[in-house]
C-alpha cells in the first residue's frame, strides 16, 4: 500500500439508495476530479476555497453521467489530514460504479478496508484508540454503545493514556540519568516519590482495566444463559423475550439440540439471550454433545435463567440442583419457576416454599405460555445487569486488544512498585516502567507494526 496514492471508495452502504457519497482522498484527487467534474461556472476546484461545495456534472467525455455536489477539504484541514473531495450523487449503484470508474481511469485506485481512517491516523489526525472508535461509531446500535464510542473517538481515552506515558517517561528519565552517573551513586529520583506516582498510575491502569466489564458488557451484549431440563419452556422463554419464533417449540422432550442465540434490548441495556439443550440423560450422542454446549454457556454466561417446570416433582429439581449450582457459582442466578398457569395458587405457594432452599439471586413464577410476569422477568434482568449510569465523560475500556494492553501494562506498574519496596537497582526499575509505557503505547498507536495496523484497519468497511 502507498500511502501517497489517490484513493477512492463509496463510502455510503452498498446497495441503491437516495443519494450516495464516494470520496477520494490523497495529494492530487482535486485536480483529478477537476478532470471529469464541470460546474456550470467553469471554475476548476483547484481555484476553489477550501470548505466549500459546488453543484456540477460527472462528465465520461462529452456525455454527463449525473448532477453532483462537490465538497472540498484541503491538508491538513480534512479526515485523513489531506487533500480530500466528497462527491454526492444520485444513489444509482450504476451511477456509483460509473463514477468510481471514471475516477480510477483518471488515476485514482480503490481505497482497502478502513484504508481513510488509517491515512487519519498515519496523518496523525488521530490516535490509534480512536481510529478504533470510528468503527465501534459506526456500529453503535444502542444509546450506550454509541456514547462509549463517541467518548472514545472525541479522545478521552487517549489522552488520560498520554498522561500516564508522560508521567512514566518523567519517571523512567530521572532513574535513567542515574545509570549515565554510573559509579558516583546519585539519586535523582526520590524512591517514595516514585513510589507514590506508581501507586497512583497502578490505581488509574487498574481502574481502566476494571471498567473493561462494564464496556464489553454494553459493547458485545449481556450473556444470558437459559438452562434447565427438557420441556421446561426454555425456547418458549427466548421466544417470548426476543418477541419471535426463534426456537422450535415442542412438547418432545429434547426438542433444542444446539444453543440459539439472539439479543434484545431492555433501558437500553444488550442482552445476548442463549437458548440451550434441556439437561437430562440421555444415549443419543447428538443430545449430548447438545448438552455438553448447554454446560458450556452456562459457564460463559453472567446471569443464568434456570427454568424450572412446575409440575416436575421437587426432589427431580434438587438433584438438578446439584449439579447447576455449583456451576452457576459466582454468576446472577434467576430462578423462574415456569408453567405457573397449570397450578392453582395454593399448589403454587406450596411449591414456592419447597423451592425456597435452592439459593439463587432471585426468583420468579411466570407462565411462559402465557406471556404472566414476563414485566418482572425484564426489570430482574435490568438490575442483574448493574451496570452503572455512564457520564458522558467516562472513560470505559470497549477493546479487547486495549484491555489486554492494560493487563500487561498493570503488570508491569506492578512489578515496579515491588522493586521500588525491595530496593532494586534503577536498571531493573527502568526496564519495567519501559515495558509499562511500551504496552500504553500500543493501545495509543505510539508503538505499532503493519500487523496490528492490518488487524485494525482490515475490519474496517470500504470507504471507511
Ligand atoms: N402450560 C404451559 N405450557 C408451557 C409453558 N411454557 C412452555 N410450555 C409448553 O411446554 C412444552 C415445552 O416447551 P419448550 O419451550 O419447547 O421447552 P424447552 O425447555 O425448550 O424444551 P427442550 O428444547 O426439549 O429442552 C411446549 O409444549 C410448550 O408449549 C407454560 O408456561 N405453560
Ligand atoms: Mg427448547
Amino acid at each position: 500500500m502507498n500511502n501517497c496514492d489517490i484513493i477512492c471508495a463509496v463510502s455510503t452502504a452498498p446497495g441503491c439508495g437516495g443519494i450516495a457519497v464516494i470520496r477520494l482522498s490523497g495529494k492530487g484527487c482535486i485536480e483529478l476530479t477537476d478532470n471529469v467534474f464541470a460546474s456550470p461556472s467553469g471554475k476548476k476546484l483547484a481555484d476553489c476555497q477550501a470548505n466549500t461545495v459546488h453543484f456540477g456534472e460527472i462528465r465520461k467525455g462529452a456525455e454527463a453521467v449525473d448532477e453532483v455536489v462537490t465538497a472540498l477539504f484541503r491538508a491538513p484541514h480534512s479526515f485523513t489530514g489531506e487533500d480530500t473531495v466528497e462527491i454526492t450523487c444520485h444513489g444509482s449503484v450504476y451511477i456509483q460504479q460509473q463514477i468510481v470508474q471514471l475516477l480510477i481511469d483518471n488515476g485514482a485506485r480503490s481505497a482497502l478496508p478502513g484504508e481513510f481512517t488509517q491515512r487519519a491516523f498515519l496523518n496523525g489526525k488521530m490516535d490509534l484508540c480512536q481510529a478504533e472508535a470510528v468503527a465501534d461509531l459506526i456500529a453503535s446500535s444502542t444509546a450506550g454503545m454509541h456514547r462509549l464510542a463517541l467518548n472514545q473517538m472525541r479522545g478521552g481515552f487517549g489522552s488520560e493514556l498520554a498522561k500516564l506515558r508522560s508521567r512514566l517517561l518523567d519517571f523512567t528519565s530521572l532513574i535513567e540519568l542515574e545509570l549515565d552517573f554510573g559509579e558516583e551513586d546519585v539519586t535523582f529520583a526520590d524512591r517514595s516519590r516514585l513510589k507514590e506516582s506508581a501507586t497512583d498510575i497502578e490505581a488509574v491502569i487498574r481502574r481502566l482495566a476494571d471498567s473493561f466489564g462494564t464496556g464489553n458488557a454494553v459493547k458485545n451484549g449481556i450473556p444470558v444463559a437459559i438452562i434447565g431440563e427438557t420441556n421446561a419452556g426454555k425456547s418458549t422463554l427466548l421466544n417470548l423475550l426476543v418477541g419471535e419464533e426463534r426456537a422450535i417449540v415442542s412438547d418432545i422432550h429434547g426438542t433444542t439440540r444446539d444453543a440459539i442465540e439472539d439479543t434484545i434490548n431492555l433501558s437500553g441495556i444488550t442482552f445476548r439471550i442463549i437458548d440451550t439443550a434441556g439437561i437430562r440423560n440421555t444415549s443419543d450422542t447428538i443430545e449430548a454433545m447438545g448438552i455438553e454446549r448447554t454446560f458450556k454457556k452456562l459457564e460463559q454466561a453472567s446471569i443464568v435463567l434456570w427454568i424450572i417446570d412446575l409440575t416436575t416433582p421437587v426432589e427431580q429439581t434438587k438433584a438438578l440442583s446439584q449439579t447447576i449450582l455449583p456451576k452457576a457459582a459466582g454468576k446472577h442466578l434467576i430462578l423462574i419457576l415456569n408453567k405457573s398457569d397449570l397450578l392453582t395458587s395454593n399448589e403454587l405457594s406450596a411449591k414456592y416454599c419447597q423451592l425456597s432452599d435452592i439459593s439463587a439471586s432471585a426468583r420468579l413464577c411466570i407462565s411462559a405460555k402465557q406471556q404472566t410476569n414476563t414485566d418482572q422477568l425484564q426489570q430482574e434482568l435490568i438490575k442483574a445487569a448493574a451496570l452503572p449510569a455512564l457520564s458522558q465523560n467516562d472513560v470505559i475500556v470497549t477493546n479487547v486488544r486495549h484491555y489486554e494492553a492494560l493487563v500487561h501494562a498493570l503488570r508491569a506498574i506492578r512489578h515496579v512498585l515491588h522493586g521500588l519496596d525491595n530496593g532494586l537497582p534503577g536498571d531493573l526499575l527502568s526496564q519495567d516502567i519501559r515495558e509499562c509505557i511500551h504496552y500504553l503505547g500500543e493501545i495509543t498507536g505510539h508503538i505499532t507494526n503493519d500487523e496490528i495496523l492490518g488487524n485494525i484497519f482490515g475490519k474496517f468497511c470500504i470507504g471507511k
